[in-house]
């Protein structure tokens, strides 16, 4: 039997989405699928040659005649192309806008039959859909895709409120590759280089510093951290607000406490010398980084808001705490920073859950059975 041929289309910088849609295509491989990126770049998680893995790169003509490169319809073009040469079976896309609506017009232009696959991740649900004139072209997106999953319960209901959509969407979680993302005793050695002496507790916020992250609320919960427990900051990543940020931390005083390391690729070491996370975002659909932190044996606080409540069991792995609520997230903080066996048992939780409900293996095999279904129907 030949095996089944997966096209793959997502955002292929930095984030969440792309590690995701990476990730798996890596796993998926492994297992035996034959897979064929189709994007701008080649996602930044695909490192190395793996021999199932193909890339097929949109290439953008700038004619003098188009005001704006019409990089949708080179994608929708591109898709249309690798269907038909490659015989995809299934193109996986991710990201309603403008993915779903190019894979849309794809699969209109070829004779091979393709099957759509869309995968929501946030963004294009609570940012892009309340524009009006997106609305429409999103929603047409979701209800031609052949089957739609979102990556949290919270994500299915605000696109069914925001949208007005009423097809059946499945919830697949976000995962981590535990191979990569596991507490790492070899990376002790950084706490010394970064300067962090030993009695140090360590918090961390890792994000793309968009104004959704709310990185000012870390900065001024750490300012009341400070105070009660002697601790360093890590902050990991880059952003609109990162000058902001930077600003905000010379004001409060806190220069010598806060360590900017920028974007970084190996954020497991990171986390291996975390003791806690903080993601106090006012929208977040999931939180790959909550996950990611929780592998890594790091108990996480986070906001009440989409996803987050999903991933982080107030009280078992981690708290939550509502958005801006300042007093509430230091005092949370304090409590786990200063309790040893608390904070032992919220980091047991925390890594037990991942295994449990967030294992690569079962979201993989939660998505090969959409595959999998969508192939048996004709
Ligand atoms: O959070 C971002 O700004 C990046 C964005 C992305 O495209 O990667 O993240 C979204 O997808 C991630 C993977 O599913 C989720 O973990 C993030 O929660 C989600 N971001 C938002 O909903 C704001």
């Amino acid at each position: 039997m030949s095996r089944t041929k997966i096209g793959i289309t997502c955002y292929p910088t930095v984030g969440g989405s792309g590690v995701i849609a990476t990730e798996l295509a890596k796993l998926l491989a492994e297992k035996g699928y034959e897979i064929h990126f189709i994007t701008s770049n080649i996602p930044f998680r695909l490192k190395r040659i793996y021999p199932n893995i193909y890339y097929h790169e949109v290439e953008m003509n700038h004619y003098p005649v188009f005001q704006y490169p019409p990089y949708d319809l080179a994608l929708a073009n591109k898709m249309a192309e690798v269907i038909n040469r490659e015989q995809i079976d299934i193109l996986h896309v991710h990201y309603a806008m403008p993915h779903a609506i190019c894979a849309i017009l794809a699969k209109e232009m070829v004779e091979h039959d393709v099957k759509i696959v869309t995968t929501l991740h946030g963004t294009d649900i609570t940012v892009l859909g309340v524009d009006p004139s997106l609305k429409n072209m999103i929603r047409f997106g979701i209800d031609r895709s052949d089957r739609v999953t979102a990556v949290s319960e919270s994500l299915v209901n605000q696109t069914r409120e925001m949208l007005n959509v009423e097809r059946n969407m499945d919830v697949i979680y976000n995962f981590v590759d535990e191979r990569e993302y596991r507490q790492r005793e070899e990376a002790n050695h950084l706490r010394e280089e970064y300067g962090i002496q030993s009695d140090e507790k360590v918090i961390i916020h890792i994000s793309n510093f968009r104004q959704v992250k709310r990185v000012q609320d870390v900065i001024y919960s750490f300012e009341r951290i400070t105070q009660e427990v002697n601790a360093k900051l890590l902050l990991v990543g880059d952003g609109p607000e990162y000058s902001t940020v930077c600003q905000l931390v010379s004001e409060l005083g806190l220069r010598d406490r806060v360590i900017f390391l920028g974007k970084q690729e190996n954020v497991s070491e990171l986390l291996s010398i975390s003791d806690l996370k903080l993601l106090l975002s006012s929208k977040e659909s999931f939180g790959l980084v909550l996950l990611e932190a929780m592998a890594c044996g790091v108990p996480c606080i986070g906001t009440n808001i989409g996803g987050i409540p999903e991933v982080i069991q107030n009280g078992e792995s981690g708290y939550i705490c509502e958005l801006g609520d300042i007093e509430d997230i230091s005092n949370k903080s304090i409590e786990l920073l200063t309790n040893f066996e608390k904070w032992t048992e919220f980091s047991k939780n925390g890594l037990h859950r991942v295994n449990q409900d967030f294992h690569s293996e079962t979201v993989v095999k939660q998505y090969e059975d959409v595959y999998e279904e969508l192939l048996q129907t004709v």
